[in-house]
């Protein structure tokens, strides 16, 4: 909208057009008060009964909450004011009236339960610390972005109707293509790997992961946001470095710009840069320290993947964020490179947060053979593969990389107890809409 003035940039002296919604009408008789909000912050309006426009204050005083209004008017100074500023206005324009039962009220203090959230998506995002964690989430993305070009990363985007999967059998969400079945894409593993395997060498993408699993719990969509990083030359140890920097971008980047709101807002309880280099835990030694703290019934044993619990236990004891490296070979998925002097020894490695894991990478298996074998080691079918395999006859060089669950990375840094409160539009079990 021409000339219009975001609330923020309203000065003593201005004359200004501020437009955005009703947050609330305090009418305490011969004045009254309507606080106007908008993405930069809140403006107060001024009704002095006596000297105004009847028809002006009748406007101003009777629309609903959450209405769109448009003001015009000489802004003052007023330290009583709550930004210590006001408004009086010389015209007033219903833009938009709000029905008067809002199912949910952005200006309440007490927050609905989450559910009601989600299906008013629009009035909850009105609230300013729901506002502030999407904003945030923006500012986190563009920091991953800025780190990756750093590392002389390129952005890439990759198909998410593909032909088959790669992250286990079950977790699919067939659909129907041309007649042809065809699957939403669970990760964007083999067409990583295929570009790093060009003369692009290094790459990066954010982009959809759609996993059909039947879980329900406070740390899975069926629909997330994978950062993704791929990168020709590295080995699992360099995918680490990248994975950390990553991360701590991530951190730096929060405390940098929201600092301040995040106390503000009661969001930095939570908060804290990670300090230091994430240390690097063998799964066999995680295993030994897992079961020294007595937490879990039974005990653990070669082989076994780390349940909630277990990572919860382990979480505890590190208290921060730490790799776990050496997997067995056998837990971790076929595109994944055994040592070279053990076979049973993958390069796979995980990046935890103290509360649930963020990263899974590792190196690549890149030799033809053995990747056909890790294949049918897993039960599938290298020929439905081929579009990927055959890539790998051409020179393909040894390459390296993670996947970094988008949603989980903003869970942890601002402590939130949902996934669900990290996407504006969440798709879970029982959620297909909005
Ligand atoms: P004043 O304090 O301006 O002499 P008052 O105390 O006679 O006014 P009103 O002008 O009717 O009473 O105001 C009612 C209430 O609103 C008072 O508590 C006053 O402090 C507060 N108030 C008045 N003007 C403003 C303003 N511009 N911003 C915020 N609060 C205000
Ligand atoms: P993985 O399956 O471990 O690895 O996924 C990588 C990261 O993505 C996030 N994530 C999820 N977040 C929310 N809801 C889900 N349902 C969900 N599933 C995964 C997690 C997880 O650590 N191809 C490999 C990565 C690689 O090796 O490059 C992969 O997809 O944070």
């Amino acid at each position: 909208m021409q000339d219009r003035t975001y609330t923020a940039d309203a000065e003593p002296g201005d004359h200004v057009t501020v437009a955005g919604w009703v947050h609330e009408i305090r009418d305490l008789g011969g004045i009254a008060f309507l606080i106007l909000r908008d993405s930069s912050g809140k403006i107060q309006i001024k009704f002095e009964k006596d000297e105004m426009d009847e028809e002006l204050v009748e406007t101003g005083l009777d629309v609903s909450r959450e209405s769109v209004i448009k003001v015009s008017g000489d802004v003052e100074e007023e330290p009583r004011a709550p930004t210590g500023v006001e408004v009086t206005p010389e015209s007033l324009e219903v833009v938009a009236p709000a029905d008067p039962e809002l199912p949910l009220d952005p200006s309440e203090k007490v927050d609905a339960d989450l559910s009601t959230r989600l299906d008013n998506r629009t009035l909850d995002l009105r609230k300013e610390e729901v506002q502030t964690v999407f904003e945030i989430r923006s500012d986190v993305l563009r920091a991953v972005r800025d780190q990756f070009r750093d590392y002389d990363c390129t952005e890439i985007n990759t198909p998410k109707i593909v032909a088959t999967g790669t992250e286990g059998g079950t977790e699919l969400f067939p659909i129907t293509y041309f007649g042809e079945e065809a699957f939403m894409n669970q990760s964007p593993q083999l067409f990583k790997q295929l570009v790093a395997g060009s003369n692009v060498e290094r790459v990066f993408e954010i982009g959809p992961i759609f996993r059909a699993e039947e879980h329900n719990t406070p740390r899975h969509l069926n629909e997330a946001t994978s950062i993704d990083f791929e990168g020709a030359f590295c080995d699992h140890t360099d995918a680490m470095d990248v994975a950390e920097g990553i991360v701590k971008a991530a951190y730096e980047s929060v405390q940098e710009n929201f600092g301040d709101q995040l106390e503000e807002l009661d969001l930095a309880e939570d908060f804290a840069v990670p300090e230091g280099d994430f240390p690097r835990i063998s799964y066999e030694d995680a295993l030994e320290r897992i079961n020294a703290t007595g937490e879990l019934d039974e005990q653990l044993v070669w082989g076994d993947d780390l349940s909630t619990p277990a990572e919860e236990a382990l979480g505890q004891d590190v208290g921060g964020h730490y790799f776990i490296t050496d997997w067995p070979s056998e837990i971790k998925p076929f595109y994944i490179k055994d040592h070279d002097d053990d076979s049973e020894l993958s390069t796979g490695f995980d990046l935890m947060h103290p509360r649930m894991e963020l990263v899974s990478g590792g190196q690549r298996e890149h030799r033809h053979e053995k990747l056909i074998e890790g294949f049918e080691q897993q039960g599938l079918d290298p020929d439905q593969f081929e579009y990927y395999t055959k890539m790998f006859k051409y020179g393909m060089p040894p390459h390296a990389g993670f996947g970094l669950g988008g949603e989980r990375l903003l869970m942890t840094i601002l402590g939130l107890d949902n996934i669900r409160e990290a996407v504006l539009f969440p798709r879970d079990r029982q959620r297909l809409s909005p």
